[in-house]
């Protein structure tokens, strides 16, 4: 409006000329160019004031800027924590598991533990009935074994009376009564023996060693028995052979072999020969040889008649070019020059 009001005025001033202004005219524009100050100067404050204004507005926003920054900040510090604190809390998660799993691991480690207590306990329970059944009287290695007293150990019996402490150990293969046994070991034992040694027994359970001919004969009177002899040569060939019946008589008849009922892959070289026969030592001769001592030229004792086709207590090692029949011999298998490397007589009940 002022601005129009100036432009009306010029353009009088234009069309005029100044020669024909009057006072009244120029008084009348010096008020409207007043007025127009005023109002221009009206018009400045409220710009003044607009700036000003816009200059708060701009330190607000500076300031929401900030805040903004600062919040952006914050936020990208906190993506980084995450960043940080997830994989971290992973860990945290999977240790707890581990924790978790250890604990668990432990629990079965503990219950594993605790069951070995009571397993070694029941262990030591079954031990010791283990050893009261086993310590009960029996009279063969056939009755221990049906205690389930079942050991390379020796075990002890009481042949001649269940009341009495006449008992005496023995070795033992399951059912099994082990009467004698040849076997390679240094030093070897001497089985070229006198009568009362084989009598009595001799050697030892954990090597070689022969029951004695009392006890045999106890045993064997007591019930009925078979015979199982398992034999082996140098080459680890084995054979065997069993008897069905196997009888030793008392010491007035010197020990007299009864022995029938033969099978086996050694062939028969006791119940074909030997059977019926007296027991003969190189200082007792009971054999049927008219003319000399059986035990005494083969050098081992045995239920000869005149003489063997077994010579299980011969002499060891002699090999073949040592005289015929004097090595631990089994005739029908290796024949009178071969010494056998191990033997085992065991006996059992005869389960009929
Ligand atoms: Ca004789």
């Amino acid at each position: 409006m002022a601005l129009m009001w100036t432009m009306f005025c010029l353009s009088i001033l234009i069309t005029s000329g100044y020669s024909e202004i009057t006072e009244e005219q120029m008084e009348t524009f010096k008020n409207e160019i007043l007025k127009e100050i005023s109002q221009l100067s009206r018009n400045i404050i409220s710009v003044n004031n607009r700036v000003d204004e816009l200059i708060k507005w701009k330190e607000n926003f500076e300031t929401i800027q900030d805040q903004i920054n600062s919040i952006e900040s914050d936020a990208n510090s906190a993506n980084v924590k995450m960043d940080y604190i997830i994989p971290t809390i992973n860990k945290v998660v999977t240790s707890v598991d581990d924790i978790v799993k250890q604990d668990r691991n432990e629990s079965v480690e503990n219950s594993m533990s605790s069951l070995d207590v009571i397993k070694g306990e029941v262990t030591e329970m079954n031990n010791r009935i283990y050893k009261i059944q086993c310590q009960m009287p029996s009279r063969n290695c056939a009755d221990l074994y049906n205690k389930g007293c079942n050991t390379s150990e020796p075990l002890q019996i009481f042949p001649y009376s269940c009341n009495s402490n006449e008992c005496v150990s023995v070795l033992c293969d399951q059912d099994w009564t082990i009467i004698q046994r040849r076997q390679e070991g240094d030093p070897r034992e001497n089985f070229y023996r006198p009568w009362a040694d084989y009598v009595q027994g001799f050697g030892e359970l954990t090597g070689e060693f022969w029951m004695g001919l009392n006890l045999i004969h106890r045993l064997t009177a007591y019930s009925k028995n078979e015979l199982h002899v398992e034999l082996e040569d140098y080459d680890g060939n084995q054979r065997w052979a069993r008897y069905e019946h196997f009888i030793v008589g008392p010491a007035e008849d010197k020990y007299r072999l009864f022995i029938t009922g033969y099978t086996g892959d050694a062939g028969d070289a006791l119940a074909a020969w030997q059977n019926g026969s007296a027991f003969s030592t190189y200082d007792q001769d009971n054999d049927i040889w008219d003319t000399g001592n059986c035990a005494e030229k083969y050098k081992g004792a045995w239920w000869h008649n005149a003489c063997h086709w077994a010579n299980l207590n011969g002499q060891p090692d002699v090999g073949n070019d040592t005289s015929p029949g004097v090595g631990i011999i089994w005739h029908p298998w290796l024949g009178y020059t071969y010494s056998l490397r191990t033997v085992t007589m065991k006996i059992r009940p005869l389960i009929t």
